[in-house]
């Protein structure tokens, strides 16, 4: 007998992506490979972008070894998942190792190249300038190296928060450990949208009015406002990376028919 956990029946038009007006759940079955302009021995998985309505774009890079991403008009987020990145800033040079992590900021020359075939996640996003806060400046890390904090009192969901939470920056990157049977305290709705990237282990995602059992590899887009909440479930914690905008006024980047 097969195991019925790993039947694929893709072939059979079977999967449990799915795409809904305020949520995508993209699987690993669904992706399809592409070139984005100055990519070089590198291809894009892109998960979202501003076709499905995000304010933001987030692809997975695979590059083969000398493989190199491309430039960017955006503030632009790197996270390694697997080999080795070299990140040139400007006159700045590092290596990341897996869990390492860049912060671009907008219009800073860098040139992302790998060392060995490495995946990353990547994110970018153009960026809403305050009149009266200074611009980010870039940031090189791995998350080893950040503290991470209970969400509300529950030391069985830890997180953390990869970038600096104050007004110079418009959007966080935080990860976030479930122990088995941990869950969000609620259900939120929020205006902000995520990006979503599960990373280890599984669980139930709800989305919108639906319940998804979610795992390892999979991608999930949730619209402003889109109800979410996630229970782990398994024998090993649940662990993601999660996009959200953040510390912008929600009127930022509209046009008011006031200022027409
Ligand atoms: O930061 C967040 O909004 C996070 N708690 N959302 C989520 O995990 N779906
Ligand atoms: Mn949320």
């Amino acid at each position: 007998m097969p195991d019925q956990s790993q039947l694929n029946l893709g072939h059979l038009g079977q999967t449990r992506s799915a795409h809904q007006r305020n949520h995508f759940l993209l699987t690993a079955d669904t992706f399809v490979r592409t070139a984005l302009p100055g990519m070089q021995k590198c291809a894009a998985i892109v998960h979202a972008g501003p076709a499905m309505g995000a304010a933001f774009t987030q692809y997975t890079a695979e590059f083969e070894v000398g493989g190199t991403l491309g430039s960017t008009a955006s503030q632009r987020f790197v996270y390694l998942l697997e080999g080795e990145l070299k990140v040139k800033l400007d006159a700045k040079r590092a290596d990341l190792d897996p869990r390492g992590f860049a912060f671009i900021p907008q219009g800073l020359r860098h040139r992302v190249t790998a060392t060995t075939a490495s995946r990353a996640v990547v994110i970018e996003k153009p960026y809403q300038a305050l009149a009266s806060v200074r611009p980010p400046k870039p940031i090189l890390s791995n998350e080893d190296a950040v503290s991470s904090h209970a969400l509300n009192d529950d030391p069985d969901l830890q997180v953390k928060c990869l970038l600096p939470d104050n007004f110079s920056f418009d959007f966080a990157v935080n990860t976030m450990v479930y122990q088995p049977g941990a869950a969000l305290s609620q259900v939120e709705m929020h205006v902000m949208e995520h990006g979503l990237l599960m990373l280890a282990g599984g669980g139930i995602y709800r989305l919108g009015d639906s319940w998804y059992p979610v795992t390892a590899g999979d991608f999930i887009w949730m619209a402003r406002w889109c109800p979410q909440w996630f229970a782990a479930i398994g024998k090993v914690p649940a662990k993601y990376l999660i996009y959200k905008d953040w510390n912008r006024h929600p009127l930022i980047g509209m046009e008011t028919s006031a200022a027409k």
